[in-house]
């Protein structure tokens, strides 16, 4: 399966630095910034910094490296946060739309880290 990156979406000139961005935590191969519609007093988008469009691209064509430096940058985010429930915070939610049916609009893989209210329950 071949996928298609459109490299002139949003993120990717983040990355290469055509638009600004408020970065919270940077990786060797991932970067983690404000997301600009913040739906909570702590919305942080984490990106793998390679072009990748949804976790399948992403979990088949990434090298092993890229794929721990990203899980770790996202428990990374959410220490930096301190809302790692782990260590006492008060938690968060991960959430990450894919494609038509999850309305993702950028398409460069992307988590949401969402915390510092408590936000409900979903899916039930
Ligand atoms: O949502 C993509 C998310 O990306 C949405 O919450 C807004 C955010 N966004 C869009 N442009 C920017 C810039 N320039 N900086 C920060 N955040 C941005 P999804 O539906 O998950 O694809």
């Amino acid at each position: 399966m071949a996928y298609e990156y459109d490299d002139q979406n949003i993120f990717a000139k983040i990355l290469r630095g055509e638009i600004p961005n408020t970065t919270v935590l940077e990786t060797e191969h991932s970067l983690a910034f404000r997301d600009i519609q913040a739906q909570a007093p702590e919305h942080i988008l984490v990106i793998p910094k390679g072009p990748y469009v949804c976790f399948d691209h992403f979990a088949n064509s990434a090298t092993a490296e890229e794929i721990v430096d990203f899980t770790r940058a996202v428990g990374q985010v959410a220490t930096a946060l301190k809302v790692d429930p782990g260590t006492g915070g008060d938690g968060y939610r991960l959430l990450a739309n894919s494609g038509r049916h999850g309305v993702q609009e950028v398409p460069h893989l992307h988590v949401h880290l969402v915390a510092g209210r408590p936000l409900g329950r979903m899916l039930r």
